[in-house]
């Protein structure tokens, strides 16, 4: 008798969604901040035939090699850089990550970000939580428009594009950098140009980046990036924190050559740069721009479909959807 297939979630995860995998394996949920360590990774990883990983859990090529039954990890994120590709590859293991359940949920988010660092939101709260608010004052807390600025989008993809197509209703003129421009159709959807990356920091009002984590795409807005961007300019990041330099960025602030930024993602995250917790003019939130209630049980539910598959079950069984190519 076979022993169950064995599937280890390296934090608790919604367990309703989670609940279909139980009757054909064996789950093993580890406690929050159970995984600490990459020693913590790869022990869990060991015995496992599928694994749910999610962001800040890396695995890498040492836990893979130590894991000599795992066919597939399926990871709770549609990016995936915490994940050795090249290695699971190698190993014949099967990556998934979540796509699109989660494209307009990060996109709603982007604009709370953009308006809450353009219109000083969270700058306003504290001076009013601190007690400030004695007397009616004209031009205090004055800010930028998001409506009839030009929105920058750096990287186009389904993110990117439900970005650009929130921007119509602000009436923002919408411009992009990606490495291929989209077809004439989507662009006309989106209402968006391409441009070239010193034209796209060069015009940009509000510049949203909205690139994957790569080695390629690592410090893509460094110093030289933020010194061409207008200074009255305002900087969104919901990707990933490896994408901005934020030791630059902190600078830029400081030195008043940016108007201000607003972080979702930060390099080296859950530490934040001690230069943007002490700018003023920084709208910082704990990588949440996923974080709807309903959208963060369907990231859940698609990787447990995921698994659900690579283990010979459900309706694409032996073919778990999402999976990642190299
Ligand atoms: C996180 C994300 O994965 O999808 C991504 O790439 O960064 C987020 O959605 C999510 O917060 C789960 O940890």
């Amino acid at each position: 008798n076979p022993r169950r297939p064995r599937i280890w979630v390296a934090q608790p995860l919604f367990a309703e969604a989670l609940a279909p995998l139980a009757a054909h394996a064996e789950l093993i949920v580890e406690p929050v901040e159970g995984v600490r360590s990459a020693a913590d990774m790869a022990a869990g990883l060991r015995e496992a035939d599928a694994a749910i990983v999610t962001i800040g859990e890396r695995v890498d090529a040492a836990a893979i090699a130590g894991a000599g039954r795992l066919k597939l990890v399926a990871n709770v994120g549609v990016g995936y850089d915490n994940l050795d590709l090249a290695a699971l590859h190698a190993a014949g293991i099967v990556a998934t990550n979540t796509p699109d359940v989660l494209t307009e949920t990060v996109a709603d988010f982007a604009f709370a970000l953009l308006l809450g660092a353009a219109r000083r939101v969270t700058e306003a709260e504290r001076w009013l939580r601190e007690g400030h608010w004695q007397r009616w004052s004209f031009d205090r807390l004055l800010g930028t428009d998001a409506h009839g600025a030009t929105l920058g989008i750096l990287g186009m993809g389904r993110i990117g594009q439900a970005i650009a197509r929130r921007a119509l209703g602000f009436r923002m003129p919408v411009l992009y950098h990606n490495r291929q421009a989209l077809a004439a159709d989507l662009e006309q959807a989106c209402g968006a140009r391409w441009v070239d990356f010193e034209t796209l920091l060069r015009e940009s009002d509000h510049l949203v980046v909205a690139l994957p984590y790569t080695p390629a795409t690592r410090h893509r807005i460094d110093a030289a990036a933020l010194a061409r961007m207008k200074p009255t300019a305002f900087l969104v990041n919901i990707a990933r924190g490896g994408v901005v330099d934020d030791a630059a960025l902190a600078a830029a602030l400081a030195g008043g050559r940016l108007a201000g930024a607003a972080l979702d993602v930060f390099e080296g995250e859950p530490a934040v740069h001690p230069g943007l917790l002490a700018a003023g003019n920084v709208v910082l939130t704990p990588h949440i721009a996923s974080a709807s209630l309903a959208t963060r049980r369907a990231m859940v539910a698609m990787a447990a479909d995921n698994v659900l598959a690579a283990l010979g079950h459900g309706p694409s069984a032996g073919h778990p959807p999402n999976a990642i190519t190299l």
